[in-house]
């Protein structure tokens, strides 16, 4: 199992993210606790000091195995499937910015809550055409960068909540780098049978972010992770499994805690 942690290049109001701050300090602390890469989120790459990013990676010798793009949404309101269309395009100039960071690193593009929520009354199946036709334009100007839709839980979004909603998104693109990311926490509120989910997204699953059922590091709910590893390997699963976790109690314990619970499973 290939383990990675996000930390966010920049601050952000979004809290399930163990690492903020220093940059350099952080990437160094990740690889020194024995993580195997770090998924970076971050708002918009213009933002990014890339040389010195850039050499943190080559220093920490860890890989970005993808690139969150939430904050463009959580703080700056930019989303794929907004009414306006100037802010759609905005989102969608953006996340092809995010991609053509992520080609520089060869990590995959999240599509998470940049997708926006259906607004102004609009139904969620008119709202998804729409998000169709933004990924799209993404994902074909970008051919050999791969995203990663996240289903993620009906509190924080109304589109595509399930893995099944999600993998009938991927089919209606049809596009080769189009696929999933699967996340436990989402799936443990939306999912009857987690295990069954994953085994349906099989050759789609792009990536995968573990955190437990309260959103902690594994190990502090009730989310069997044994049992997940297990089908990721059956389903011949090679991505990263990464940490997307509240830095609760605090961010080290929670780093600490994250990998030394999940490497117990599969020693
Ligand atoms: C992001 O990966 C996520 O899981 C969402 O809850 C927020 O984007
Ligand atoms: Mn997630």
């Amino acid at each position: 199992m290939k383990l990675s942690i996000v930390l966010s290049t920049q601050p952000a109001s979004f809290k399930a993210i163990a690492y903020q701050g220093n940059l350099k300090r952080n990437i160094a602390n990740i690889a020194r606790l024995g993580y195997d890469g770090v998924e970076l989120a971050v708002r918009d790459p213009k933002l990014l000091d890339f040389d010195m990013l850039e050499a943190a990676l080559i220093n920490s010798e860890l890989p970005v195995p993808a690139i969150g793009t939430g904050q463009a949404y959580g703080e700056e309101g930019l989303s794929l499937t907004s009414r306006d269309e100037g802010i759609r395009s905005r989102a969608i100039k953006r996340v092809r910015s995010h991609a053509g960071l992520a080609a520089q690193l060869g990590a995959v593009v999240i599509i998470g809550l940049v997708r926006g929520k259906s607004e102004g009354g609009r139904k969620p199946q008119q709202t998804l055409d729409q998000l169709l036709e933004s990924l799209r334009e993404c994902a074909r100007t970008n051919p050999g960068v791969k995203f990663a839709i996240e289903p993620i839980n009906r509190y924080e979004t109304d589109l595509v909540n399930t893995v099944a909603s999600g993998l009938d998104l991927v089919n209606r693109l049809g596009l080769e780098n189009v696929g999933l990311l699967l996340d436990t926490f989402h799936m443990n509120i939306e999912e009857p049978d987690m295990l069954a989910s994953i085994r349906q997204a099989r050759e789609r699953l792009f990536h995968f972010h573990v955190a437990d059922s309260n959103r902690w590091y594994p190990g502090a709910g009730h989310i069997d992770f044994k049992a997940i590893l297990e089908v990721l390997n059956q389903i011949g699963y090679s991505g990263f499994v990464s940490a997307e976790i509240l830095p609760l109690p605090d961010p080290a314990t929670a780093a600490e805690k994250t990998i030394e619970n999940m490497r117990a499973l599969v020693a």
